[in-house]
């Protein structure tokens, strides 16, 4: 029930493609008062911070964006099959002014801390402008990949070059002209960077600790005719997404890699490696599940990254893959294994010669020295929880979301956690997340949020959270949907929290696939929200 005497009914963190839609959701559907906040000075979020070199989505364009609005969805144009950065920015931009949004963004200014009055019912929600704003709801849309990991290196705060972080690029963008940089980090980021880098660097060193598979993108120009066959074909689209596991647009294809031939199967990976993209883990049905059905599409790659790369040296080092495909996020690129070819291009294999320390001048190995003007970390995020753990929220009785995930994330549905009344996470963990195409995922959330708030209201219920139980038997069945595909044999990955020195072991994301996800989040909602606690108006609670 929203309350006259707060000075929200909801609050939302962030103005990316959650926060943003959100805010359209509560405020010109349900007619509440809500705001966004955002540190940034303009929308875009995760698309506002990452301007690095190179950035691009690794979804085809037609399918990264808001599906909502029949409107939105014919007024825009994408011009490549993967949307770059800035073109992804013009299109965040564009929905924000076409739905009046930026009246309701308080830009640069970011949460510092929320605490619950459960007496109140009431979020206070404190801010690095100096404000404290009390609201009913309290909507996390701080997104999955903006907490920016920085390694603790020792000796970096003694470099005398320049250091970035890719998701804190400089808005005017670094000139790398006749620069010698080093870059750390071969995931989707540093695949992509690297050879924007290289094309204006005067030397790139590539430090790379864990080989990683990638498959070209074959990005290309969209002509008129596919504008025009995507428009008259939306709700086919539409269909699509929300209908296949991991909200892209191709489904996976529907035999085993024993079903063909080796001759047969050959000539399906070389289609699906001229065609590009992430489709190439649907091309058999049970790449993400087996590991020898897996081994043959690793093995192609590790072929194809030895014959494009001409030093037999380089070639070794980054073909000695250990995981299988797709079982870390696999990336697509433009260029990167040519990239290798280049003689102003060097490459480190950290496994083999570990960082030692940074100094003022570079790099230091347990091999070489290797003298840098510019340092690029492209070492990826504390994904998921770390974003969320930023806001600094305390519950009610004083429990902070910190030691209520002391022991790895809890959450009902990854949309909330005990002990944290009224507080929605938008794609928080147990959710699925990064395993998706995020809007996908970021509009079932946003309208399930939308519609258990509209539900809040008609029943007088003044607070809600999600029960211990039923979050302790989500946390079960997250793990089961895991261990039923080949994700969690990865102990390196980052969707597994290892990424992070002192962060718990545990499987973060839903791997069950978005239409069974949907489907639960839909039946909770038409039985009256069961797994969930309420407190009504009056003071009458329901367990
Ligand atoms: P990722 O996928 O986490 O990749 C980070 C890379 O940085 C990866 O190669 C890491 O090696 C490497 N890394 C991290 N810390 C270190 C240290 N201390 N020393 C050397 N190398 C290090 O992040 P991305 O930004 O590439 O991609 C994140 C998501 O963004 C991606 O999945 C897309 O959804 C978009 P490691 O593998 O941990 O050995």
């Amino acid at each position: 029930m929203a309350r006259r005497d707060a000075d929200f009914d909801a609050l939302i963190v962030g103005a990316g493609f959650a926060g943003m839609y959100q805010l359209h959701a509560l405020r010109d559907r349900l007619g509440l008062r809500a705001q966004v906040i955002e540190a940034g000075s303009g929308v875009g979020g995760t698309w506002y911070w990452n301007r690095y070199p190179g950035a691009r989505c690794d979804t085809e364009s037609h399918a990264y964006c808001y599906y909502f609005s029949d409107a939105l969805l014919e007024e825009w144009e994408w011009s490549e099959r993967y949307p770059a950065q800035p073109e992804i920015l013009r299109y965040l931009n564009f929905a924000a002014d076409r739905l009046d949004l930026r009246r309701d963004i308080r830009f640069d200014t970011r949460v510092t801390g929320a605490r619950y009055d459960t007496e109140a019912n009431l979020w206070h929600v404190e801010t690095d402008t100096g404000e404290t704003l009390s609201t009913t709801w309290l909507i996390a849309a701080v997104g999955c990949l903006s907490a920016a990991n920085i390694p603790d290196i020792p000796g970096l705060e003694r470099f005398e070059g320049a250091w970035y972080h890719t998701s804190d690029w400089p808005e005017g963008g670094v000139d790398f002209t006749g620069k010698r940089v080093g870059q750390i980090g071969t995931g989707s980021t540093g695949i992509q960077t690297a050879p924007a880098i290289a094309e204006t660097a005067a030397h790139l060193t590539v430090f790379q600790r864990t080989a990683n598979y990638s498959v070209p993108a074959r990005n290309r120009p969209l002509d008129e005719d596919f504008t025009q066959a995507f428009r008259e074909n939306i709700p086919h689209y539409r269909d699509l997404l929300r209908s296949t596991p991991n909200g892209h647009p191709f489904r996976l294809a529907d035999r085993k890699v024993a079903d063909v031939t080796e001759e047969e199967r050959r000539k399906i990976y070389e289609e699906a490696w001229a065609k590009g993209g992430l489709q190439f883990r649907a091309v058999f049905k049970d790449l993400g599940v087996d590991r020898e059905a897996n081994a043959t599409a690793s093995d192609f790659i590790k072929a194809k990254i030895r014959e494009t790369v001409t030093d037999p040296r380089k070639a070794n080092i980054l073909a000695n893959i250990d995981h299988p495909y797709g079982a870390k996020r696999p990336p697509i690129d433009t260029h990167y294994f040519e990239t290798f070819n280049r003689a102003d291009v060097d490459l480190v294999d950290l496994r083999a010669t570990p960082i030692v320390e940074i100094t003022a001048t570079g790099i230091r190995t347990t091999e070489a020295t290797y003298d840098l003007d510019v340092i690029v970390f492209a070492t990826g995020f504390d994904a998921i929880t770390g974003p969320l753990l930023k806001l600094n929220i305390t519950g009610a009785g004083g429990l902070t979301l910190a030691e209520a995930w002391q022991a790895g994330p809890r959450s009902f549905l990854g949309l909330q956690v005990p002990g944290f009344p009224n507080l929605f996470t938008i794609t928080g963990p147990g959710s699925p997340s990064v395993l998706t195409n995020m809007p996908v995922a970021i509009e079932q959330h946003v309208e399930w949020i939308a519609g258990c708030i509209a539900w809040m209201r008609e029943n007088a219920i003044a607070a809600m959270e999600a029960d211990e139980d039923a979050a302790e038997a989500w946390g079960r069945h997250v793990n089961d949907a895991a261990n039923a595909t080949l994700l969690p044999t990865v102990p390196h990955s980052w969707y597994l929290g290892a990424n992070i020195p002192g962060k718990p072991r545990v499987f973060i994301p839903y791997a069950g696939g978005l239409p069974r996800y949907r489907a639960i989040c839909e039946d909770v909602a038409a039985q009256g929200y069961p797994g969930f606690r309420t407190k009504d108006t009056a003071g009458k609670t329901r367990a």
